[in-house]
């Protein structure tokens, strides 16, 4: 086993990431900067090092800095958590150059499923279903082609995005042209890589991803799926859940099948997720994570696997030391994510001093959190504050634990999205397991008029 781990992160993951270490008797070394000293990850850890002042690009992302403080304090593995550094392949890099084993997957892997034409590609290739599209578009006049062949509305993608930037909807022919320049400036200016390709538009999908993890001599296993459909108009998830409701036994058989199978063939290792649209039997490839992600704990819950701790297992050659036939899921975990942010302006995040902090507990509640009573929430991070996790047998008992658990949640100083969750707990909508993508921007759009 490795023996002692850097954590590269700040917040709720690098708290869950130390927690994760000090179960397995593995050193934890927590970094910070200027903004978060009195955070919570940095007084459970062992030992902690400040890399730099608030700023991301200074601290968290300041590669020199992390890694002296892995080096001088003698750690052996890099745990990167999620955003910062997870999905960047250089830094993997440097972490091996320096002898520090990188929790995660392999560089290579990182860069081809970073460039998200070539992820479609390799998972075609690997017999995953994925969007009738094209490859890179290299003008105007091969989009038309393409557009025609495939039939509008079409969809223009950047290869180096994720997350919606640099995407157009096309309707029709006469607006090809403007969506395409328009994609390729803001993929441009976003990414420094202008590169856009094409997909048939799935109309109203849900987003269903699909959790494995591989070990490094070659064993797969699939975690089963979430379905993370309720997401802000910036495409960022406010609740999700596991398993996905309404999803036909064809579908979640084929999209556990794909996800596995894709695994094997890219010669995945660690924790990974694949993210599919689903609408009807019909399943799509979207994109791949090869990280561990925000929502990862609804899995844990219906699953019984610490995820974290398999990674840092998977980062030492550990055999996964069980089988598909192993696992079988139990019951049903919802997770409502706690932005500080103003739901009614935008989702606006919210700084300053919290006041009084009280998370729920009681029967089937998690709460993931790194804040407490009177801490500082800095300008210069993401706005989540906690995630709240309620797990139960059945998907109506689940939701009543979260509405029980929401209406016992008070976060006193700043606007937070409680009170949001708990408006779309009570929607018809949700409550019958019926939602898609557009869901969330379609019961705001109500709101305002
Ligand atoms: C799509 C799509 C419909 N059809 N691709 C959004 C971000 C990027 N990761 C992929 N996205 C989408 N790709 C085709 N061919 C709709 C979306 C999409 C979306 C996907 C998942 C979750 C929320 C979304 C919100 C808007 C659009």
């Amino acid at each position: 086993m490795v023996r002692k781990v850097l954590v590269a992160n700040r917040g709720e993951i690098a708290l869950r990431i130390v927690r994760a270490c000090r179960e397995l008797g593995i050193g934890s070394v927590a970094i910070f900067s200027e903004a978060d000293r009195e955070s919570t990850h940095v007084r459970v850890a062992d030992e902690a090092f400040c890399v730099g002042p608030g700023p991301v690009p200074r601290s968290y992302l300041n590669v020199p800095n992390i890694i002296s403080a892995a080096l001088v304090s003698g750690c052996d593995a890099i745990h990167p958590g999620y955003g910062f550094l997870a999905e960047n392949a250089r830094f993997a890099e440097i972490c091996a150059d320096h002898g520090l084993k990188f929790i995660g997957p392999r560089p290579e892997i990182i860069t081809a499923m970073g460039d998200k034409a070539t992820a479609k590609r390799v998972m075609a290739e690997a017999g995953v279903a994925t969007t009738p599209g094209t490859d890179i578009l290299a003008s105007v006049e091969l989009a038309r082609e393409a557009a025609d062949k495939i039939g509008y509305p079409v969809l223009l993608k950047a290869t180096a995005g994720g997350g919606g930037k640099g995407m157009r909807v096309v309707e029709r022919p006469e607006d090809l042209e403007r969506a395409f320049l328009g994609a390729t400036a803001e993929a441009e200016a976003s990414f420094k890589d202008g590169r856009v390709y094409m997909e048939k538009l799935i109309r109203d999908p849900r987003h269903i991803e699909v959790q494995v993890l591989a070990d490094e001599h070659g064993e797969v296993v699939h975690l089963g799926e979430r379905d993370c459909s309720i997401q802000k108009p910036s495409h960022q998830k406010l609740i999700e859940e596991a398993g996905a409701p309404n999803l036909t036994e064809r579908a979640r058989t084929r999209l556990h099948e794909m996800a596995v199978l894709a695994c094997r063939h890219v010669g995945y290792s660690n924790a990974g997720t694949l993210e599919f649209l689903s609408s009807g039997d019909d399943v799509f490839f979207m994109e791949m994570n090869t990280r561990i992600q925000v929502e990862h704990p609804v899995t844990e819950m219906v699953y019984g696997i610490d995820l974290v701790k398999e990674q840092i297992r998977i980062a030492s050659g550990e055999h996964l030391g069980y089988t598909q036939a192993d696992l079988e899921p139990r019951g049903h975990a919802i997770e409502c994510r706690i932005n500080a942010e103003d739901a009614r302006n935008n989702f606006a995040p919210q700084a300053g001093k919290l006041g009084t902090v009280l998370f729920p507990g009681g029967p089937g509640i998690r709460i993931d959190t790194h804040i407490f009573s009177g801490a500082s929430v800095p300008p210069y991070y993401d706005s989540m504050l906690a995630k709240v996790i309620a797990f139960a047998n059945t998907r109506d008992q689940a939701i009543a634990r979260m509405e029980r658990a929401l209406r016992e949640t008070f976060v006193d100083g700043v606007a937070t999205t409680t009170e949001m969750c708990l408006e779309i707990l009570g929607t018809e909508g949700f409550r019958n397991g019926i939602y898609d993508i557009g869901f969330l921007p379609r019961l705001l759009a109500q709101r305002v008029g």
